[in-house]
C-alpha cells in the first residue's frame, strides 16, 4: 500500500478532484464489535464482554454476543466489500479468540477463522489490513492487572507473534494497535471503555505499556512477516483549537495535545516522552514505570502512521473546579485527562452526527498538514473517518443517508487537499464496513456504509455505500 507512485493533483476550478495512482481505498471494522459467536471455538471473555455485561455501562444492556453475525457472515461481507469495488479491509484480531487466556499457545479454531477470511479477501482482490488489538483484550490479562502492567506488554509480544506465524504468510499490511489513547484513558482513567477503571495514574501506566506493548509487537511482526510486509499503529490524533487566542488558552491546546497526542507520537515516532507532559503530570507520577532501554524498544520505524479523525476538540482554561466537562467521549465524573482538571471542553459550533461530534473536514486537512511537516517522510493512512446518523430502511427497503454522503464528500476534499498541498496520504479508509456495536452506545449509534437489520442480520447497502463505491472504482471525488 504505500509503495505507490503518487502525482499530485490540486484541485482548480475545472480540475476534477482525482487522486493519486495507487491511493487505497478501503473500509474498516473491529472484531468486538462484528464477530459476535462470543463464546465459539474456544473464544473466551474480554474486558469489553465483561464491561458490556456490567449493569448501566453498556446503553440499553447491549453487548458484542451477537453483533452483526460477521464470525458467520464473513463470506457475505467480504462479497459485499468486492461488489462496492472496496480495495482494502481493516479488520482486528481478536486476541481472546487466538489467545483464549492471553498466554500460551495458540487456538487453532480461532487462527482457522482470520485464514479463511483473508484467503477470501485475496481471493477477491482486496487487501488484508490486520490489527492485532482494537480493545478486546483477554479478561485474564486484565484481572492480573490489565494495561497498568508491564507484563501485559509482554503477553502483548507473544500474541503479535502467534498471529504473524499463523498470518504473515498471506497479510502484508499490519497494525499493532488502535487508538491506545482509548485503551489507556478512557479505560482506566474516565472509565467509560472498558475495564472501566479510574485511576489517573493507571492511565499513564497504561499509556507507557501500550506504547511498550506496540514497540515490542513491531519487532515480533518484523522478524517474522517478509520484508515487504508493512508495519503501523493507528492513533486517534486530536486535532485541537484554543477556544480564544488568549495564551491560557494555548497552554491548554499544549497540554492536552501532550496527553491526546505527544504521549503516543513522542516515544513511537521520536524515541522521547515529551518534557512538559512529564512535568505536568510530576504531581501525580515520577514515571519510574518508564525501564531503561523502554524508549529505545517502541522507538521502531514504521511504514507508515494510520490516523483515525472524526472532528475536532475546542479547549480553554477554566477554572480548575476538579470536574471535567463533556469531550465527545462519554460523561463520566472521572477525567480521562490525568493532571488537566482545569482544562474545559467546548462543542465545536455548527452541524453535528448523531454522536453530537461536530463535521469540520477543517480539521482533518490540518490535522494531516501538521503530520506531515512533524514527520516528514512517514507516510500517512486514514483508517478510520466516518459518521453516525439516524439511519433507518424505508417502506421500500432502501436507506438513504445524505448526511453521511456530505460528510464523506467533505472529509475526501480536505484529504486530497492535503495531499495537493503536499502531505504523503496513501490511502483512506471508511468507517465503517458496517453497523455494529459502537461501544458504550451500544447499537444506538449507526456508523456503517452498510445498514445491519439487527433481528435478522440483514444487510442493506446505504446510497453512502454505493456513492463511496463509485469513489473507490474510479479514484476521483465527484462535485455533488
Ligand atoms: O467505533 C469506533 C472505533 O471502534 C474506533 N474509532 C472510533 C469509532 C467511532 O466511535
Amino acid at each position: 500500500m504505500v509503495t505507490a507512485a503518487h502525482q499530485h493533483t490540486a484541485p482548480g476550478p475545472e480540475a476534477p478532484r482525482t487522486f493519486p495512482e495507487g491511493f487505497l481505498w478501503g473500509s474498516a471494522t473491529a472484531s468486538y464489535q462484528i464477530e459476535g459467536a462470543a463464546a465459539e471455538d474456544g473464544r473466551t471473555p474480554s474486558i469489553w464482554d465483561t464491561y458490556a455485561r456490567t449493569p448501566g455501562r453498556v446503553r440499553n444492556g447491549d453487548t458484542g454476543d451477537i453483533a452483526t453475525d460477521h464470525y458467520h457472515r464473513w463470506r457475505e461481507d467480504v462479497a459485499l466489500m468486492a461488489d462496492l469495488g472496496i480495495g482494502a479491509y481493516r479488520f482486528s484480531l481478536a486476541w481472546p479468540r487466538i489467545q483464549p487466556t492471553g498466554r500460551g499457545p495458540a487456538a487453532q479454531k480461532g487462527l482457522d477463522f482470520y485464514r479463511r477470511l483473508v484467503d477470501e479477501l485475496l481471493d477477491k482482490g482486496i487487501q488484508p489490513v490486520a490489527t492485532l488489538y482494537h480493545w478486546d483484550l483477554p479478561q485474564e490479562l486484565e484481572d492480573a492487572g490489565g494495561w497498568p502492567e508491564r507484563a501485559t506488554a509482554e503477553r502483548f509480544a507473544e500474541y503479535a507473534a502467534l498471529a504473524a506465524d499463523a498470518l504473515g504468510d498471506r497479510v502484508k499490511t499490519w497494525t499493532t494497535l488502535n487508538e491506545p489513547w482509548c485503551s489507556a484513558f478512557l479505560g482506566y482513567g474516565s472509565g467509560v471503555h472498558a475495564p472501566g477503571r479510574t485511576d489517573p495514574v493507571d492511565a499513564l501506566r497504561a499509556a507507557h505499556h501500550l506504547n511498550l506493548a506496540h514497540g515490542l509487537a513491531v519487532r515480533a511482526l518484523r522478524d517474522r512477516i517478509p520484508a515487504d510486509a508493512r508495519c503501523s499503529v493507528t492513533l486517534n490524533l486530536h486535532h485541537l483549537r484554543p477556544l480564544t487566542g488568549d495564551a491560557a488558552d494555548a497552554d491548554a491546546v499544549r497540554r492536552i495535545d501532550a496527553l491526546a497526542n505527544r504521549v503516543f507520537t513522542g516515544p513511537m515516532l521520536r524515541g522521547a516522552y515529551p518534557e512538559d507532559l512529564l512535568k505536568d503530570t510530576a504531581p501525580l507520577t515520577d514515571w519510574s514505570f518508564v525501564h531503561d532501554g523502554d524508549l529505545r524498544e517502541i522507538h521502531q520505524p514504521l511504514d507508515f502512521l494510520g490516523v483515525n479523525y472524526y472532528t475536532p476538540t475546542v479547549v480553554s482554561r477554566a477554572d480548575g473546579s476538579g470536574t471535567h466537562t463533556s469531550d465527545g467521549h462519554g460523561r463520566s465524573a472521572h477525567s480521562p485527562w490525568p493532571g488537566a482538571d482545569d482544562v474545559a471542553f467546548h462543542q465545536p459550533p455548527g452541524e453535528t452526527t448523531a454522536m453530537g461530534w461536530a463535521v469540520d473536514p477543517s480539521g482533518l486537512h490540518e490535522l494531516l498538514g501538521r503530520l506531515a511537516s512533524d514527520f516528514p517522510g512517514l507516510p500517512l493512512v486514514i483508517t478510520e473517518n466516518g459518521a453516525a446518523f439516524d439511519d433507518y430502511a424505508d417502506p421500500s427497503g432502501d436507506v438513504n443517508d445524505p448526511a453521511r454522503i456530505s460528510y464523506l464528500r467533505g472529509h475526501l476534499a480536505a484529504v486530497h487537499q492535503a495531499i495537493a498541498d503536499g502531505a504523503d496520504v496513501r490511502g483512506y479508509f471508511l468507517w465503517s464496513l458496517l453497523d455494529n456495536f459502537e461501544w458504550g452506545y451500544g447499537y444506538s449509534k449507526r456508523f456503517g456504509a452498510v445498514y445491519v437489520d439487527y433481528p435478522t442480520g440483514t444487510r442493506i447497502p446505504k446510497a453512502s455505500a454505493r456513492w463511496y463505491s463509485a469513489v473507490a472504482r474510479t479514484g476521483v471525488l465527484p462535485d455533488a
